[in-house]
């Protein structure tokens, strides 16, 4: 695949008038005082859709729960807000981070002009045109010396759907790269692979009303009390006065709060979940008739499990044979049993694996296509579902294959475009395309909503990657992450409230953003960002009709027709509006109009014979387990409901600050402080053979015996997590590596 790289001077001379709307940036220059107080001239004002003094809701911007918040406007300003009541997801609810969400807007950190610089050092304040004028120079000049595809990108689960597709496609099929994925890579890969491999496509099965629909839950590697708190409060709304199992080596929030907690070993779930599997089969408790007509492989994964002895499964997991048979037994006596996993199953190098055990019970018992059941993985970042769907990253527009010749043909028939410009496979896994920096393979990248100088694995080696760039692009709403201290050109961009679009939520819910508040002095809403590169590349007219975030959702619609998340059937953003959301599929013929609805009811999944598949293998050792030099199991996650990821949203909020430990702790077990000699809150330092940080010692049985957990908000925690992945979803471990610590 080649697209042709003219020299910028030469497309220069024949540019059509800039793409429109192009906001306020090219009708005037801005002076100081604008920029410092936009909203006295109008520039913060709300523009367009809205009157100067409504209420509207929208979408949540931080996880994918996806709640609908009421934002309260007064003079055209964005004054404050509160959780909808009336939508379907959170019912009058939200968390802290939800009540917050305006405040990271108005922070002085904000980017408001581009900024040129060298590997971040002595940036200045640039104007678009030039800033356009030197991203597409150095990223031709670099693909005409290496190749088109020593530039890659990197995306995020944090942008709408809209901007992600303009993103992959502009990059892919109007830049000619052929590298670029995103953060969902460290979220969500595993849970992708174990769908698409067990299922034959990528979909979560549930409705939240399965929430209080179960009489039985089993989360595995999920602590939702914290990271997922309105959807726990559908859990607890469950009028079934349900059994909560929660697989976890932490006492968690949520682990507080089950009837049955198993504080497992780090990385034993696929044994413990075999074991489970291998007791329901032997008693018998499984679902023949749901089988035979819906599942693949039942007599091979019986005969494996049988390896899974009682014993042994306690050796591997800790949970002694008595609490095996008492857990096998509640799964078979519940009506209604769901089980659910987020990262403690999909950040671990065998975390497909394990995603499928999950899946394997669910299978097997035939809990799945009916309320209150289902194999369900739960979604992180607002939209991480769009993202896995229309990233145009591992899978083609519209979760199409780009090895397939018919995908590609149908794609390029709907974009009007050459099928010929369209990659014949998908590009590098994240962590491939950092090691392709080591070798020389990538030059160029480009990072949008993402801050991989924090939340990469094995951050001094990312951050060495990172600097070895020829040229790195960060496109971001503060100038201030670790990321973009690292920049060559970086780009101010508008955020959440700032601009239109839709994120898809953890259930397959459409929700809509709106445009509550304008982004501060220059900056632009990513989508404003990709017209403009489009326009300066010299491929305008490829994305003609692209005019705004409605328009790519009815040519993403187009895409998606036939497919498992055709949403032909979603006319415009009115009617998601009015609907409350929108969960796909939701195709233009036929489509179910119910407000909740969930997967497989008939029985059916989406391998060619309709049958989804058990897929096991053997359990492996943790590669860097616990030893006499280091001694402790490092796990890392969410630690307050207050915080999102890298902090530089939540970070902004004085409000939030008040709700969790501002310096980076370490939670440790009393008898293990006692035989380090460590008192509560003392200074102590963490080291792996990677690296090493100062933390706050916690002294807290919550966490067990020779481990330790440290959340990933503090940005020296992944000084510490040593580079290993899953071999099929290539997501990141982040949750075992062996570390040791001392008094500071
Ligand atoms: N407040 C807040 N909420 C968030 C986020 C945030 O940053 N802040 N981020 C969002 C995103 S993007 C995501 S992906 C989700 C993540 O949501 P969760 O996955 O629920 O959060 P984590 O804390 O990363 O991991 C969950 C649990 O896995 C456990 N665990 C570790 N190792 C193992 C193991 O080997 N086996 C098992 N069974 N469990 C293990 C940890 O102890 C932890 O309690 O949260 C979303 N929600
Ligand atoms: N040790 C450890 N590390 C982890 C994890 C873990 O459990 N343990 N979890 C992993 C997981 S699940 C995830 S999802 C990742 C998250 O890792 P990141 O994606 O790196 O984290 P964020 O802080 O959400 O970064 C989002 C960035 O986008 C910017 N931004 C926000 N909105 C916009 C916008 O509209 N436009 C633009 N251009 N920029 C915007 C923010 O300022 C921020 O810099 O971390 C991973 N890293
Ligand atoms: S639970 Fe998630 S979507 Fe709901 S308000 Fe909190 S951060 Fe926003
Ligand atoms: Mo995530």
């Amino acid at each position: 695949m080649s697209t042709e790289v003219a020299p910028i001077e030469k497309q220069k001379s024949s540019l059509p008038p800039l793409p429109m709307p192009m906001e306020r940036v090219f009708d005037g220059p801005l002076t100081q005082e604008m920029l410092l107080a936009p909203g006295k001239f109008g520039l913060g004002m709300v523009p367009d859709r809205l009157a100067p003094d409504a209420t509207t809701s929208m979408v949540c911007g931080f996880c994918s729960t996806g709640c609908s918040l009421n934002v309260h406007l007064k003079n055209g300003q964005a004054i404050n807000l509160s959780p909808a009541v009336d939508y379907p997801v959170n019912m009058g609810m939200a968390c802290p981070k939800g009540w917050e969400a305006l405040t990271p807007l108005y922070s002085d950190d904000r980017g408001t002009t581009p900024l040129l610089g060298n590997k971040g050092k002595k940036r200045k304040p640039i104007d678009w045109a030039t800033a356009m004028e030197t991203f597409c120079r150095r990223i031709k000049s670099i693909q005409q010396e290496h190749g088109n595809d020593s530039v890659a990108f990197l995306g995020t689960g944090q942008m709408p759907t809209e901007e992600l597709a303009f993103l992959g496609a502009l990059a892919k099929f109007g830049m000619g790269m052929k590298h670029g994925d995103g953060n969902t890579r460290q979220c969500m890969a595993t849970a992708v692979t174990a769908y698409k491999q067990s299922f034959g496509f990528d979909a979560p099965p549930y409705t939240y009303n399965d929430f209080e629909q179960s009489d039985v839950f089993v989360f595995v590697g999920a602590n939702p009390c914290t990271a997922h708190p309105i959807m726990w409060q559908r859990v607890l709304k469950n009028p079934h006065s349900p059994k909560i199992i929660v697989v976890d080596p932490r006492h968690t929030e949520t682990a507080a709060c089950a009837t049955d907690h198993l504080a497992i070993e780090p990385k034993s779930d696929m044994s413990l979940l075999y074991g489970l599997a291998r007791i329901l089969i032997d008693n018998d408790w499984v679902d023949h008739e749901f089988i035979n007509q819906s599942v693949n492989d039942f007599d091979a994964f019986a005969c494996f499990v049988q390896a899974f002895t009682a014993e042994r499964v306690e050796r591997e997991s800790g949970i002694v044979q008595e609490r095996q048979l008492e857990i096998a037994r509640l799964i078979h006596e519940g009506q209604r049993v769901s089980f659910w996993w987020t990262m403690g199953v999909n950040q671990s190098y065998q975390g497909t694996r394990t995603a499928q055990a999950i899946i394997n019970l669910a299978l097997i018992t035939g809990n799945i296509g009916r309320p209150g059941t289902g194999a369900n993985s739960i979604t992180g970042q607002c939209n991480a579902m769009g993202s896995r769907l229309f990233s145009n990253t591992t899978s083609l527009l519209g979760g199409h294959d780009f090895a397939n010749e018919q995908h590609r043909q149908k794609v390029a028939d709907v974009l009007g475009i050459d099928p010929s410009a369209i990659p014949t496979e998908a590009g590098d896994s994240y962590d491939r395309m950092m090691e392709g920096i080591s070798d020389g393979r990538i030059r160029g990248l480009w990072i949008v909503a993402t801050n991989p100088a924090h939340s990469w694995i094995h951050q001094e080696r990312g951050r060495e990657l990172l600097k070895k760039l020829d040229f790195l692009v960060v496109q971001d709403m503060y100038t201030t992450t670790e990321t973009a201290e690292l920049a060559d050109l970086y780009l101010p961009a508008a955020a959440w409230g700032e601009k239109e679009g839709t994120f898809i939520n953890s259930e397959r819910r459409l929700g809509l953003l709106k445009k509550v508040s304008r982004a501060p002095g220059q900056a632009l809403s990513d989508f404003s960002i990709f017209q403009l590169v489009a326009h300066y590349w010299g491929v305008g007219d490829q994305f003609a009709d692209w005019t705004d975030a409605e328009s790519v959702l009815k040519i993403l619609a187009r895409i998606s027709e036939g497919q498992p998340c055709d949403i032909t059937g979603i006319t415009d953003y009115q009617m998601l509006d009015e609907r409350g959301g929108i969960q796909w599929p939701y195709p233009a013929q036929g489509a179910n109009a119910e407000p909740e609805r969930r997967l497989f009811e008939d029985g059916r999944f989406y391998h060619p014979d309709q049958k989804a598949k058990l897929i096991f293998d053997e359990p492996q050792g943790m590669p860097e387990p616990a030893s006499e030099a280091y001694p402790f199991v490092l796990m890392t996650g969410r630690g307050s409901a207050a915080q999102w990821h890298t902090q530089t949203r939540t970070g902004k909020s004085k409000v939030l600050s008040r709700l969790y430990e501002i310096n980076p702790f370490v939670e440790i077990h009393p008898d293990d402080a006692q035989r380090l000699g460590v008192t509560h809150q003392q200074q102590v330092l963490i080291e792996s053979p990677r690296g090493k940080m100062t933390a706050s010692a916690r002294i807290t049985p919550t966490v067990g015996r020779n481990r330790v957990f440290v959340p990933m908000h503090y940005e020296a925690v992944n000084q510490l997590t040593l580079s290993h992945f899953d071999p099929y979803s290539r997501q990141p471990s982040y949750k075992d590596c062996a570390v040791k610590i001392a008094p500071a």
